[in-house]
């Protein structure tokens, strides 16, 4: 990626240029040299940018040090309130294109005009954890897209998952204070394993759906490039003639959906926090550019009749076999931001946010959303004029009559700030192409209260399909996660609780929960609102099983020490890199190793700070004196035992066979020797599901 100029900051608007401010001399001069002066935001140089105004060299400091107070009063003032929930994230600029029209369906253009290439950014974050939590923990990552079309910002603020906690949004605050840290202790950072969660959702049989997607391994993604995206809510889409159908919209990525283990994310938290931020970052800047297909789900007030469940209901999917995904378009993720701060924190995103030809469902929850998002960012940006801040201002033209307020940084001009006028005919004026609201749907009965439609009260079903769904390896280790997590919850009344639900999902998941706490005897299972229905099992919802045979977008970690055979690492680097796959060095220490020709090979990560989490599949390229000495590394023999506990495919020079020995390792198809860097390719491709069973034992 090219190094783009940086920007010392002294670049202020146009109307604002150090020509106009008249300073003059010496900045001029620089600048014109290309050599930035620093100066105050007031533009006045700075001399001395290392000592304090003081009385003395040992003297107090005077309070007329205006560049001290300047810089420090600013500082003091660097942040501002984290997001409640969503505080850790990436974010990444890219485009979509548009490649089928919907015009049947919609007028809005970002969603008609095929090979239209519309700017976006999309902020991929956690949810529960603050700004500096790890990026491996269980959690439902958020899915926020922003589109700058020529209509106006699209956001499309989705999850990983496509459906919700919650039915209504009165409830949120509750879930978010049950999964957030114990208000007495502040614990746990980041992680739903506590009694406040599991007290939460046991009272609320509407969570269990999510409930098993997060506990299932896409609560733990193998990074952001590799997560599935969903609007969760149903919107709706207005046609030319005012007709309404209403659209599910999924992100698909072109990498497939890969996760982690359990243990493998535990250990990566500890390794590198920023994990899945490095790798998008990594891929980005090195040209590998993720893209997702945009694929949406169509359909109208009449089929609906037929689901047999509700889809103002954001804790039900649509399943693909009763309404098939249609692809329309592609995001490709191509440039890093320049400043984190300018770029994902301020960046601000919400439901409400839709252009022509759109319009909102009277999903509970997406409604509440309505309102929560705009309030937070006049909270946490500092008032009304948000909008204007770069990350956030739409690349159309835009003109009203708002004006002033905190932060405004337009230059409004004339007498007019007021609309009907006619002292300014060229002013802005509505328009009827612009938006305008879908009429309410006829026959509905309107009646006051707080209620929740009849239509939301089977909890049941669709986390049965969920989990029928899956493959045996996926639900293994559901099951082992729900037991994990439930391990940690210290009330055992609570823990019953949950199994008593579970058995109405499936018995026989119950039972493997309750076997894995040692529960006994099986609580009961609380009465259900509604019968549980029986729904052919959508392969489509698979998590393992969905996982591709590739090696695109993958890293192996290759383990040198001196006297590395230099042909075989060659080799392998070629046919990785054929591959797709990315390699990394990693070697006893940062400077590298001498190889067999001779030849000094840098390393990208000293071995005890690079354990083989980090790395997709493994090559221990090894003398036999250097596989003898790090035999007794535990660094080493971890490297190796871990990567096989991982099911990761191994390769190993007769040095390495040293090491997996003393790792007590017995080699199984996926562990082949380092003469052979085809084979290895092969294996790589996949995990090694197979061998879970002789690693580890799950309920
Ligand atoms: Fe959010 N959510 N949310 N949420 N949400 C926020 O907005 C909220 C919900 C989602 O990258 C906040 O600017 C309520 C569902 C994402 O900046 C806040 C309800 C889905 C992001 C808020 C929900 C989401 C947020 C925090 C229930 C998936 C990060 C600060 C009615 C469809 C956006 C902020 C970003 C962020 C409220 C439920 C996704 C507090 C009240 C369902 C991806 O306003």
């Amino acid at each position: 990626m090219s190094k783009r100029k940086p920007d010392h900051g002294n670049s202020y608007p146009d109307s604002l240029s150090l020509k106009h401010r008249g300073v003059g001399g010496e900045i001029q001069q620089r600048a014109q040299e290309g050599v930035a002066v620093l100066t105050t935001n007031d533009g006045i140089p700075v001399a001395d940018n290392q000592n304090s105004l003081r009385l003395g060299p040992r003297g107090a400091s005077l309070i007329e040090d205006f560049v001290l107070q300047e810089k420090l009063s600013h500082f003091d003032r660097e942040r501002i309130p984290e997001r409640v929930v969503h505080a850790r994230a990436s974010l990444a600029h890219g485009h979509f294109e548009l490649t089928q029209s919907l015009q049947t369906f919609t007028t809005a253009k970002v969603l008609t005009q095929v090979g239209k290439k519309t700017p976006v950014i999309a902020r991929l974050s956690t949810v529960a954890g603050s700004r500096g939590s790890a990026d491996t923990v269980r959690d439902t990552r958020g899915f926020a897209v922003k589109f700058y079309t020529d209509e106006g910002n699209w956001d499309l603020v989705g999850n990983n998952m496509p459906v919700f906690f919650i039915q209504d949004a009165m409830k949120f605050p509750d879930l978010v204070h049950a999964v957030k840290p114990e208000p007495d202790s502040g614990v746990p950072t980041a992680a739903s394993a506590h009694d406040t969660f599991w007290d939460f959702v046991s009272l609320m049989p509407e969570s269990f759906h999510h409930v098993l997607w997060v506990m299932s391994d896409r609560g733990i993604p193998r990074s952001l490039r590799m997560i599935e995206g969903f609007g969760v809510h149903t919107f709706r889409l207005i046609n030319q003639r005012g007709d309404s159908t209403f659209v599910k919209y999924h992100w698909r990525p072109r990498l497939g959906l890969q996760t982690l283990l359990w243990d493998e994310a535990v250990k990566i938290a500890g390794a590198d926090a920023d994990y899945h931020r490095k790798d998008l970052w990594d891929a980005i800047a090195a040209g590998d550019a993720p893209v997702w297909d945009l694929g949406v789900q169509l359909f109208t007030e009449a089929d609906v009749q037929a689901f047999g469940f509700d889809p103002l209901d954001p804790t039900k999917l649509i399943p693909e076999e009763l309404v098939p995904l249609k692809l329309i378009g592609h995001m490709t993720l191509d440039r890093n931001p320049d400043n984190f701060f300018e770029e994902n924190e301020m960046a601000a995103f919400s439901p409400m946010r839709i252009v022509p030809g759109m319009d909102f469902s009277n999903d509970p929850l997406l409604q509440g959303r309505l309102f929560s998002y705009l309030d937070a960012h006049l909270h946490r940006l500092g008032g009304p004029n948000f909008q204007q801040l770069p990350i956030n201002r739409p690349r159309c033209p835009m003109a009203n009559f708002q004006r002033d307020g905190f932060a405004q940084a337009q230059q409004h001009k004339g007498q007019v700030a007021y609309e009907p006028n006619t002292l300014d005919p060229a002013g802005p004026r509505a328009s009827a192409t612009g938006f305008a609201s879908a009429g309410v749907h006829p026959g509905e009965v309107l009646a006051r209260g707080r209620q929740r439609a009849a239509s939301f009260s089977d909890h049941y079903s669709q986390p049965r399909l969920f989990f029928r769904s899956q493959t045996p390896v996926q639900q293994a280790h559901l099951i082992a996660a729900i037991v994990f997590e439930l391990s940690k919850v210290k009330v055992p009344l609570i823990r019953e609780r949950v199994v008593g639900h579970l058995i109405h999902i499936d018995e026989g998941l119950a039972q493997r929960v309750a076997a894995g706490l040692n529960l006994s005897p099986m609580p009961k299972a609380p009465p259900a609102a509604a019968p549980v229905v029986e729904m052919p099992p959508s392969p489509a919802l698979q998590t393992t099983g969905n996982w591709p045979e590739t090696l695109k977008g993958r890293c192996v970690g290759i383990l040198i020490d001196e006297g590395s055979d230099a042909t075989f690492l060659a080799a392998f680097t070629a046919a990785l890199d054929a591959a797709g796959a990315s390699v990394k060095i990693i070697a006893p220490k940062i400077g590298g190793a001498r190889l067999s020709n001779r030849r000094h090979q840098p390393a990208h990560g000293q071995l005890a700070g690079s354990p083989s989490v980090l790395f997709d599949a493994v090559v221990i390229l090894l003398s036999d004196e250097a596989g003898e000495a790090l035999s007794r590394e535990a660094a080493a023999v971890d490297f190796v035992r871990d990567a096989f506990g991982h099911l990761k495919a191994i390769a190993l020079s007769s040095g390495g066979q040293r090491v997996a020995k003393a790792a007590g390792i017995d080699p199984d198809k996926f562990v082949v020797g380092a003469d052979d860097p085809k084979a290895f390719v092969r294996v790589a491709s996949q995990r090694a599901w197979d061998r879970e069973p002789s690693v580890r034992q799950l309920p």
